[in-house]
């Protein structure tokens, strides 16, 4: 699929802001991708439509999860992560996207997973350091996202964890695999 049929697509799925988040995600992942030898393409329709599902309704969010026996664990947990997995969902029954990498950088883009794609950690960091994102600590991975992607995306994942526990809210077992994940690939000893 083009780029230009692609952001059509999506845009009658977004707010305006939302829209111009995503066009931000998508020139991200592509410098991303250039730089570490991902393919460009599977990181622009994965960016293009990574918040595909942002704004559908809860209730229907909740409903596919259970018809499509998605992780029915996502269900105790912020309905913030469930546009992720759903929107994997719609973006292959909707718009027709079959390709499995795309699916799955879309599926983990918000928590994460142990054993993260390539292309996964591109679209997960792209959401992250995009210039429309502005928060305490963002500036520290965009500099790092330039020299090293698993430097960078640990410090965004311990970011969004240390973001959580501040508020008190429950952080959701992928994340926190993600987490392990990186650090013990990190460890030297
Ligand atoms: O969709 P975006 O705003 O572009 O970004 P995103 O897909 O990373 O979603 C961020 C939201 O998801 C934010 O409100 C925090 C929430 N979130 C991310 N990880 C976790 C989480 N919420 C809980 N409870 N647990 C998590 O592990
Ligand atoms: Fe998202
Ligand atoms: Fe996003």
């Amino acid at each position: 699929m083009d780029r230009e049929l692609a952001l059509q697509l999506v845009k009658e799925q977004l707010t305006d802001h939302r829209y111009q988040h995503t066009i931000g995600v998508m020139e991200t992942a592509i410098v991303l991708a250039k730089n570490y030898g991902v393919n460009e393409k599977k990181a622009e329709l994965a960016a293009i439509f990574h918040d595909y599902a942002k704004f559908r309704p809860k209730d229907e969010m909740k409903q596919i999860i259970l018809d499509q026996g998605l992780e029915q664990n996502l269900l105790h947990f912020n309905s913030e992560l469930w546009h992720a997995p759903v929107g994997a969902y719609l973006v292959e029954t909707e718009v027709g996207i079959t390709d499995s990498e795309i699916l799955d950088a879309i599926r983990y883009h918000t928590s994460g997973r142990k054993g993260m794609t390539l292309l996964d950690r591109v679209i997960y960091l792209a959401d992250y350091i995009e210039p429309g994102r502005h928060f305490p600590g963002v500036e520290e991975v965009r500099e790092m996202a330039k020299e090293n992607l698993d430097q960078a995306l640990t410090q965004a994942v311990k970011n969004s964890i240390q973001f959580l526990m501040r508020k008190n809210q429950p952080v959701y077992p992928d994340t926190i695999y993600t987490y392990n994940d990186l650090v013990n690939l990190r460890r030297s000893d």
